[in-house]
């Protein structure tokens, strides 16, 4: 059957801090299936693209100097309603009014260094999966622990 997949990035930020590990482990416990992962220096274009539709805010410029000042982990997880999903882990835009048991409200403070980013539609998912994966990097492979996931 057809999966749902979404586009989740963990930001520069959190890559300097050491929190890929705990980021990564919150989805793969949850029983999403990992398909894509990779370390990324983003250009200045792919910031821009992918924070294309904040063009106009005021946020924009500085936003699109963050995403690109470091690596980020560029991943696609698949499962279940993970793109809704993947929106409450990560918890609010402004991690101050995140709740605490969320990503961001776990880790963050500031709304400009909220260390975590995901599709927040099917539609956009698809969208920033091809903006950041070749088809070729996505990997199909069925986790044997699938059966004790889903009923
Ligand atoms: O999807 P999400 O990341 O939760 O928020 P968006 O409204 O798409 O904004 C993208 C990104 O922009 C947000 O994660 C932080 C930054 N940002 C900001 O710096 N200041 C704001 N007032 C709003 C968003
Ligand atoms: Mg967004």
């Amino acid at each position: 059957c057809r999966v749902e997949r979404t586009f989740t990035a963990i930001k520069p930020d959190a890559v300097n801090r050491g929190l890929i590990g705990e980021i990564i482990t919150r989805f793969e416990r949850k029983g999403y299936k990992l398909v894509g992962l990779k370390l990324v220096r983003p250009t200045q274009p792919l910031a821009e693209t992918h924070y294309a539709e904040l063009a106009s805010k005021p946020f924009y410029p500085s936003l699109v100097q963050f995403l690109c000042s470091g690596p980020v982990v560029a991943m696609c997880w698949e499962g279940k309603d993970v793109v809704r999903t993947a929106r409450k882990m990560l918890g609010a835009t402004n991690p101050l009014e995140s709740d605490p048991s969320t990503i961001r409200g776990a880790y963050a403070i500031d709304v400009g260094r909220n260390v975590v980013h995901s599709s927040d539609a099917v539609s956009t998912a698809e969208r920033e999966i091809a903006l950041w994966f070749r088809p070729e990097e996505l990997v199909e492979w069925a986790p044997t622990s699938l059966q004790w996931i889903y009923e």
